[in-house]
């Protein structure tokens, strides 16, 4: 087969919020970019995902020019409410670090994200396969891959490994030159999405005897639920019945006594993990978001923490391809990773805090009473909380 020879400045793999981002703003910049994308677009949009965004990130969307809708359609959420059993306690976000949080999904973001790219008439290439990285430490890498039944060739200055945990990028880098650091949960995150009004006008983290619950929102008529779940369920083991029926147990009585219900239009589970690779360059090829890193949902850090990768690498690369300074891409792996490691400890604090492990003893169940008490007397606490919560500096 005769191969097709092509070449950009920055090759992106992955066609998802990362992957999105990065090429928006550095198209904006004057850089060329071709996104390749391993499935259809409307798969990538039928992901049910994330639904908060921390400040910082709504502040780069804002520089992408895609928050147009984000501003009109989303809605700020100045606190959260933890629970345990009827004990509420309210995060005052606003009150305790002058911040706020957006609540905006992920699905919403990405098609915003398509759009911008589609106005600017980037490269996107869907349903590629076959992709392979080569010669990531030379000063010429390139792509091969199969599109359209076509062999190509990419050649590029640099490549951005935006493919997500299952990518390829990770694991172009010899397993020798990095370093994996993993705590897999003995839990899953069981979610619908539904057509009713929220349970509550703030989201709700509930600790109960039942497990842990998520109470979240879309919007003022759709709301998004998740409960906890072992490993070993199956969506198909759960009938909207027995999820609400669940969901109700978790709450506080005040928040079930007028819980709406109705059907699930879109059900899933998610199992929880953290995960860190390092470092997140190799040569001329960068890992961004979930290539590099997983935390669990707990904390709504994933897509905050892919928006800033992209803020580190995006500076980076222009410098880089402007005036040849390579000072951010050689310091961007050592930068994304030190705020990488304080969200993976915040989500793994918050999964401890809210989560019933099989087989745990009674000890443990009351260290989480405690934490969720001292929740509630501790100002500090609730601070300390708020603060990692709407997001630490980029
Ligand atoms: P993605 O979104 O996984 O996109 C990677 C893209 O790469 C493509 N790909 C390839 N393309 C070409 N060639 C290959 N060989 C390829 N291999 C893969 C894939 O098809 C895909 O389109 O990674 P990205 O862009 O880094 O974005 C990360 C976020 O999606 C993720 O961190 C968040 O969704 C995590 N997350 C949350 N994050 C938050 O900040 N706040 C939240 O409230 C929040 N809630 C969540 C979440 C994730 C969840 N799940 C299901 C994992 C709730 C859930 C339930
Ligand atoms: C969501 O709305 O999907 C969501 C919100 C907060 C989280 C995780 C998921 O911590």
């Amino acid at each position: 087969m005769s191969q097709t020879h092509k070449r950009t400045q920055v090759a992106i793999i992955g066609g998802g919020p990362s992957g999105l981002l990065l090429s928006q703003l550095l198209n904006l910049a004057g850089i060329d970019t071709v996104i390749l994308e391993r499935t259809s677009r409307a798969r990538v949009l039928a992901r049910i995902r994330a639904g908060v965004l921390e400040s910082g990130t709504v502040d780069m969307l804002r520089a992408a020019g895609v928050a147009d809708r984000l501003v009109a359609e989303g809605h700020t959420h100045s606190g959260c409410v933890f629970t345990d059993d009827d004990l509420m306690v309210r995060i005052d976000f606003t009150g305790l670090t002058g911040k706020a949080v957006m609540v905006y999904g992920q699905t919403e973001v990405t098609h915003d994200l398509y759009a911008a790219q589609d106005e600017l008439g980037t490269p996107i290439l869907h349903e590629v396969s076959d992709l392979v990285i080569h010669e990531a430490t030379s000063s010429a890498p390139y792509l091969t891959y199969t599109h359209e039944g076509r062999a190509v060739r990419l050649d590029c200055d640099y490549v951005a490994g935006c493919d997500g945990f299952h990518g390829v990028s990770r694991q172009t880098i010899p397993a020798e030159r990095r370093s994996e650091f993993e705590r897999v949960y003995p839990f899953g995150w069981l979610g619908i999405l539904s057509r009713t009004r929220p349970a509550h006008d703030e989201l709700i983290y509930a600790n109960s005897g039942s497990g842990f619950a998520l109470a979240s929102m879309r919007n003022a008529n759709l709301s998004r639920y998740y409960v906890q779940v072992p490993l070993t369920d199956r969506v198909e083991d759960w009938s909207d019945e027995a999820f609400w029926d669940r969901l109700r147990a978790c709450l506080p009585q005040d928040i079930r006594a007028t819980l709406q219900t109705g059907p699930a239009i879109e059900k899933s589970i998610a199992p929880l993990r953290s995960f860190v690779c390092e470092p997140m360059r190799w040569g001329r090829l960068f890992l961004v978001g979930d290539a590099a890193h997983i935390v669990p949902p707990t904390g709504a850090k994933g897509l905050n923490l892919a928006v800033s990768d992209v803020f580190y690498l995006h500076q980076a690369l222009i410098s880089a391809l402007r005036s040849g300074d390579t000072t951010g891409i050689d310091r961007y792996s050592d930068r994304a990773l030190a705020r990488i490691w304080q969200a993976m400890r915040f989500s793994w604090q918050l999964t401890n805090m809210l989560h019933r492990f099989d087989g745990e003893d009674s000890f443990a169940a009351q260290m989480r009473k405690a934490s969720l008490m001292h929740l509630s007397q501790s100002e500090t606490a609730r601070r300390e909380l708020a603060e990692n919560y709407v997001g630490l500096p980029f």
